[in-house]
Formats: structure tokens, C-alpha cells, sequence
């Protein structure tokens, strides 16, 4: 077993997930502003901090995914790296710069980072990263996404990933196709495999070991805009078909981001997922806003609040790590 494989497999296994907390500034700040609380660089790390000394950090999380201004951070004479490693999950770095306009298709994004990564990675590494994130972000529209982006998006990730396994880094690959759109499911299910599959080519292409990636893609749904909408037995039915048809075998294991689901949604088609899943894939979480929102809400309303605040980050995580294993039923969201 390569270390790679044992830092991804570290990661995901045992009902564990990851926390993105790799919100930009600019992100985080419309979270916060959206709950009435001032976003500087205090209020940022108050809000984290809170999560990452959470008790359910022990069993639900595996790994944390940090901004460059968190891992940077300290807590009461701690690293925020180091109060991560105190709770047995690994620290993660996002590492891309952001999506911008595509020259050729300015109405689509590509994602850019690629220059001077090399020195980055190597820096985040002494701070403490075990594995990154990059984020490709894909349309759905009646041209979209032009085989322009497929191709450039993946290509990025291809050669984001070749640098990260060569500073001792597990990457994780996020194309996600986003939910926005009229389109139906079937739709997303026929562009998100066109898209995964480009990228595994740029990995193979770009001789990453790919026992030591996780995928971290989009489940298979409906546009937020569209008529009809699938259930949850046809969400997890169509996103294990596509995954099964676009994912290497050698692959570990993949992560779902939540992508505007709501929390509860996110639970319970993870759930299904791992019911259904006859593949040798671990099915896990890498969830943000799935994760976060509650906890956010609450914390909101007494930013002192701190164990208020992570009772209820740990139910979410708790009822997490339960689909993350098929062991969620509705009952238990209170
Ligand atoms: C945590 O949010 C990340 C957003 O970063 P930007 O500020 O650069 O947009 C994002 O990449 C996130 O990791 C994934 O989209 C998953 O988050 P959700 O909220 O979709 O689960």
C-alpha cells in the first residue's frame, strides 16, 4: 500500500468525512454576512475554531479542509494544523486561486493556480497539509459545458494533481457540475460522467497514482430550476451508475460535496448511496455549507455560544458519518 493510499484511505474510512472549511474570503464572507455577523479575520477563526475543537471531530472527520488564511492561524499558542492533528483528522489545504472567465467561452470558468505551485505546496506541507483540493467548476445550459472547458478544467486537474503526489500530497479532484439550471437529471448524469471521465484521462495522462486520490464530485440531481424532480432512490441510483461507469477502479474512494443541497438532502441521498452501493468505492461526505449551516446559524446568534454551537455541528456530523455507512434513517433528525 502506497503512503498515499494510507493518507487517503486515513481520510474516508470508518464512517469518516471531510469538513470543507476552505471557504475564500470573499465566500465566507457572504456566509457571514448572510447571518448579520461582521466578517474580519477574529469572526472567521472564532467560527472555525469552533468547529475543529468539536468532539465529534474524533469520529466524523477525517480530514479538514483549510484556507490559506486558516492554516496560517493560532489558536491559544496552537497551529490550527496542530488542533486538527489533535483530534486524529488530517489538514488540508485548498490550492487552486479561483475560477475566472474562460478565454474562448468567458461565459464558462476555468480554474487557475497552476503557476508557482510547486513553491506553494511545499510551503503548505511545513505548515502541516496532507492533502489539497482543487475545484473545477462546470454549466449546464444548452451549450454548456463546451468541450472547451471540459477539456481545459481537466487538464488543470490533471496537472494540479501530478504536483501534489509529488510533494507527498494526496489531491483531491473536485469537478463539480453545478446545480444551477433548468436541465434534468438524466442531463447531469450524461455530463457529469463526460466530465469525470475527461479528467481520469488528464490523470492517467498526467501518471498520477490514482490509489491516492478521492474524487469529490456532485451527486446526480435535477437543476435547481427545472419541472421535475427525481427522488432520492433515483439520485443515488443515477450517481452510483455514473460513478461506476467513470471512475477507475484504483480510486479509493469518493467524497460528495453538497453543492446547495440542504442539509437533510445531503444526509439522506448520501444515505441511500451507501445502501445501494455495490462498488468497492468508499462513499464519504466532503461537505461545506452540508456541514456547516446550522452550526453557523446558531453561532450567529451569540457568537460566544461555543458549546451550543458545536452540539450542533457534532448532530450534523453524527448523522453524517451514520449515511456515510447506510446506518441514517429520517428519525433521527430531530
Ligand atoms: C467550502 O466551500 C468551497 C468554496 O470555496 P470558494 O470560496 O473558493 O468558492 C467549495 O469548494 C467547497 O469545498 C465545495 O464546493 C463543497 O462545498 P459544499 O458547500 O458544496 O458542500
Amino acid at each position: 500500500m502506497s503512503e498515499l493510499n494510507k493518507i487517503a484511505l486515513n481520510i474516508i474510512s470508518n464512517g469518516k468525512g471531510i469538513l470543507a472549511a476552505d471557504e475564500s474570503t470573499g465566500t465566507m464572507t457572504k456566509r457571514l454576512e448572510a447571518v448579520n455577523v461582521k466578517s474580519n479575520e477574529e469572526n472567521r477563526l472564532n467560527f472555525r475554531k469552533t468547529l475543529f475543537t468539536s468532539e465529534s471531530m474524533k469520529k466524523c472527520i477525517g480530514g479538514v479542509i483549510l484556507y490559506d488564511e486558516t492554516i496560517k492561524q493560532t489558536y491559544e499558542n496552537k497551529t490550527i494544523p496542530e488542533l486538527i492533528n489533535e483530534s486524529g483528522a488530517l489538514p488540508g489545504i485548498k490550492v487552486d486561486t479561483g475560477a475566472k472567465s474562460l478565454a474562448g467561452s468567458p461565459d464558462e470558468k476555468i480554474t487557475e493556480g497552476l503557476d508557482g505551485l510547486r513553491e506553494r505546496l511545499k510551503k503548505y506541507y511545513k505548515l502541516g497539509a496532507r492533502f489539497t483540493k482543487w475545484r473545477g467548476v462546470y454549466t449546464i445550459s444548452d451549450k454548456f459545458p463546451s468541450k472547451l472547458s471540459v477539456h481545459s478544467n481537466a487538464h488543470a486537474l490533471g496537472r494540479y494533481a501530478a504536483l501534489v503526489q509529488e510533494c507527498e500530497m494526496v489531491p483531491i479532484v473536485e469537478p463539480e457540475v453545478l446545480m444551477e439550471g433548468k436541465h434534468s437529471a438524466k442531463v447531469c448524469y450524461e455530463k457529469t460522467s463526460e466530465v469525470i471521465k475527461k479528467c481520469f484521462e488528464e490523470l492517467i495522462l498526467n501518471k498520477v497514482d490514482l490509489t491516492g486520490v478521492i474524487l469529490k464530485p456532485n451527486m446526480i440531481l435535477d437543476g435547481i430550476n427545472s419541472k421535475n424532480k427525481v427522488n432520492s432512490e433515483q439520485i443515488a441510483e443515477l450517481t452510483l451508475k455514473c460513478l461506476k461507469e467513470s471512475v477507475p477502479q484504483e480510486v479509493p474512494g469518493i467524497a460528495f460535496l453538497s453543492g446547495g443541497q440542504s442539509e437533510i438532502e445531503a444526509t439522506e441521498n448520501l444515505n441511500l448511496i451507501n445502501k445501494t452501493n455495490s462498488s468497492k468505492f468508499i462513499m464519504t461526505y466532503s461537505y461545506g455549507r452540508a456541514l456547516q449551516q446550522g452550526a453557523l446559524k446558531h453561532w450567529s446568534k451569540d457568537i460566544k455560544d461555543s458549546s451550543g454551537t458545536q452540539k450542533v455541528f457534532n448532530n450534523r456530523a453524527n448523522l453524517c458519518s451514520l449515511a456515510a455507512q447506510g446506518k441514517w434513517s429520517r428519525d433521527l433528525e430531530i
